[in-house]
């Protein structure tokens, strides 16, 4: 039975990713990811040059999951080069997720992160508090121009991460794969926020931040079951999935692949591998030999 998967020429073990942003940007936590089962891993979003991020709190937990607004701290990509090889040795695909003002910064990091070993880069044109970032993911134009310069300076796969916050998921995975997406990973966090009654004010530093977790789920799964037909590219699903039947229902959905991100927090590496086991053996509970046969399944 076969759970390894391609996408877009990259090879997956598993089709079980770490998402970006939970491990940070430390390549030995990250390899500790792949060590414990993870078929790719994904990196915190790195820009071009250092940046500090929102001052605390960042995160806080909500009934329904987790709301965060780091500000997209980060080293910087010339400084965080040395993390991608040491996140190299897990050997699994390491996504680098870059971000940048425009087109072009986009490509000069996303440039950079071949350069220091990346197998491929995911585009995060999605941070949902961050104004100059974040405005690029409703925009289609914008989206398009992104994606084809990131592909006219890289030849690795590129992956783009859309954003919840838009009226019209299609249109926008539409531009990514005009612009030369090779995928597209959906979604990023919900813009939403939550108020400390006794002090009468906004808990997050930011004010608004991004919700994922288990709230997060069903919307991030509309998105993909929306996306599946309209775009020709591989989609990976993302957002508040922490069990087997979590990802089966993203698979079912159309997506060849999910990443794994707040589970992770709250429940450790472990559940990489969980994940991991429980679709294989609903696999062989099916009677199904490759993985692939139930993508978009749903769709019958
Ligand atoms: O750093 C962040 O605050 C952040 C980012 Br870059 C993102 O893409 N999504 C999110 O929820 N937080």
């Amino acid at each position: 039975m076969k759970l390894e998967v391609e996408i877009s020429g990259l090879r997956l073990r598993n089709p079980v990713m770490l998402a970006a942003g939970i491990l940070g940007l430390s390549g030995s936590l990250l390899k500790r990811a792949a060590e414990a089962g993870a078929g790719a891993i994904v990196t915190k979003s790195v820009g071009l040059k250092p940046r500090e991020g929102y001052p605390n709190p960042t995160v806080v937990e909500v009934e329904c999951g987790l709301l965060n607004a780091m500000g997209l701290p980060n080293p910087g990509i010339r400084e965080f080069a040395r993390e991608i090889r040491i996140a190299k040795e897990g050997n699994v695909p390491v996504i680098v997720s870059v971000f940048g003002e425009n087109a072009r910064e986009f490509a000069t990091v996303a440039r950079q992160a071949q350069d220091a070993g990346a197998d491929a880069v995911e585009l995060n044109v999605s941070c949902p508090h961050v104004e100059e970032v974040g405005e690029i993911a409703s925009n289609p134009e914008a989206v398009r121009q992104v994606v084809r310069a990131v592909r006219a300076s890289v030849g690795i796969p590129i992956f783009v991460k859309l954003s919840p916050n838009v009226a019209d998921i299609v249109e926008i995975g539409r531009a990514a794969e005009e612009g030369g997406a090779s995928a597209l990973v959906a979604v990023n966090t919900l813009r939403a926020m939550a108020i400390n009654v006794d002090l009468k004010e906004p808990i997050l530093a930011a004010k608004i931040g991004g919700l994922s977790g288990s709230a997060l789920k069903p919307v991030a799964l509309r998105c993909v079951y929306e996306l599946y037909g309209a775009a020709d590219v591989p989609i990976v699903g993302c957002g508040g999935i922490s069990s087997w039947r979590d990802a089966a229902e993203f698979i079912l959905a159309g997506s060849v692949a999910v990443q794994i991100g707040t589970a992770v927090a709250y429940e450790g590496l472990e559940v990489l591998r969980q994940v991991t086991k429980g679709l294989q053996n609903w696999l062989t509970k099916q009677g199904i030999r490759d993985l692939r046969e139930m993508v978009g399944a749903a769709h019958a």
